[in-house]
């Protein structure tokens, strides 16, 4: 009790100390629930499948900034599904270091900025690299990062490590670098240019099972992708936007070399007018692999992706192997609300590769995908509906509501056995930020 009492005493005045000067703790944080019912998520009517799960994610940060550009950002995350406690008096372990980085600007007058520790890296339309924030946990890297530039123009470079096989639990190393030139000299347009390489020392000789430990370590089994992209987009309040981007990987993967590539377009106007309806159109291509047991890989690789939402709310499909156009409109007849009704019509690229989940290609585990592809089965994986609104209730809670469902097309229906059938989807969400 004594030492709980000297302990609030020094917070407190170390707080009435620093509330005189600028060197203050700044704290935030943010709390999150949302139910989500899914129905037949196999496709399958005969097999029951529904769930109804409530997910729970606490944020919690403190900030502290110093003179001499020095700053230090931590975030504790609680991330929980009701229930998983198993009991009303059980507690879980699960309270994790979701951010902590120091921040050195401009070290020694060099002209970058440093931020060193567990950080986001989320940079452009995040098909590629973000912070995933609709996941329960969101992804964060353990990374070195420079940034290099003012505001209208930067470059970012880093270095991550992802996996490190000298911890008891994991079997070879992953790292991931990256640079990232973004640049809004030219506004409304914004140039982007990137380049990114993923490294994973696991054994990839055998395509069927690549997660599985080999050996030492032989260049011959590791996976390398280097991934080079351009994206030019223009953002603006109304009228015309675009978003165009294209990505090309290589490198190797055991003995396979790389040959892959994506691109991204999407166009939309936003009309000046009451409720302010805005309709937009775009086209998704993701290569597939013509062919699995030669020595090329042509699947197209989305990495660490912001993997929800892009290809249809109910992430039936990512960006590997596919080509799917879609469309969508949406209105905001008031600040605080805003809705809209999209339309989604997803196919595989290449009938002789697979059909890949939300987070897509990485590593080749049976996780990563939903079915192989089948020879005859057509593309035609089935459209999607999804509807959305967002409304800011009393300034700081944010009320979300959606409703999706997925019809199957004729490659699940060739697929699936003697049934295939549709699936649905919907969630409610309460989010506060304090
Ligand atoms: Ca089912
Ligand atoms: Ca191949």
């Amino acid at each position: 009790m004594r030492c709980v009492f000297i302990v609030m005493t020094a917070l407190f005045t170390t707080w009435v100390a620093n509330t005189n000067g600028q060197e203050v703790f700044k704290f935030s944080g943010e709390l999150r629930m949302r139910a989500e019912v899914r129905d037949n998520a196999d496709f399958n009517s005969d097999r029951l499948d529904g769930t109804v799960q409530v997910f729970q994610r606490l944020r919690f940060a403190a900030a502290r900034e110093f003179e001499h550009g020095l700053k230090v950002f931590v975030q504790l995350q609680d991330s929980r599904l009701w229930g998983e406690e198993g009991s009303s008096l059980n507690a879980l372990n699960n309270v994790d270091l979701h951010q902590a980085y120091l921040q050195i600007d401009k070290p020694a007058a060099l002209p970058f900025d440093i931020r060193l520790g567990r950080q986001p890296l989320s940079f452009g339309s995040e098909r590629l690299l973000g912070k995933y924030d609709w996941h329960n946990i969101g992804r964060a890297f353990n990374a070195l990062n420079v940034q290099w530039g003012s505001a209208q123009q930067q470059l970012n470079f880093w270095l991550a490590q992802v996996r490190d096989h000298t911890a008891p639990t994991v079997a070879r190393n992953q790292e991931f670098a990256g640079a990232y030139f973004t640049s809004q000299r030219l506004l409304p347009f914004t140039l982007e240019a990137y380049w990114l390489l993923l490294y994973d020392a696991r054994n990839f000789e055998s395509i069927a099972n690549p997660a599985t430990p080999g050996r030492q370590d032989e260049p011959s089994e590791t996976l390398d992708v280097h991934t080079l992209g351009l994206r030019l987009s223009r953002a603006r309040d109304r009228g015309l936007q675009f978003d165009f981007e294209g990505a090309y990987q290589f490198g190797g993967r055991g003995f396979q070399s790389i040959r892959a590539y994506g691109l991204a377009l999407e166009a939309s106007y936003t009309l000046a007018s009451k409720w302010r309806p805005s309709l937009r159109a775009g086209y998704v291509l993701g290569s597939g692999d013509e062919q699995v047991d030669d020595n090329r890989s042509e699947t197209f690789s989305n990495l660490f992706p912001n993997a929800h939402g892009f290809l249809g709310a109910m992430d039936y499909a990512s960006w590997s192997n596919i080509s799917a156009p879609y469309a969508g409109l949406s209105f905001v007849p008031k600040e605080k609300l805003a809705f809209g009704i999209d339309y989604y019509l997803l196919a595989l690229h290449n009938d002789h590769d697979a059909w890949y989940r939300a987070g897509g290609f990485n590593i080749g585990t049976p996780q990563e995908f939903y079915r192989k592809a089948v020879a005859g089965a057509g593309k035609r994986l089935g459209h999607e509906i999804d509807v959305h609104l967002d409304y800011l209730y009393r300034e700081r809670l944010d009320l979300k509501l959606g409703l999706s469902k997925f019809f199957v097309g004729e490659f699940i229906e060739k697929t699936g056995g003697l049934r295939a059938d549709d699936s649905v989807w919907g969630y409610f969400a309460l989010e506060v930020k304090f």
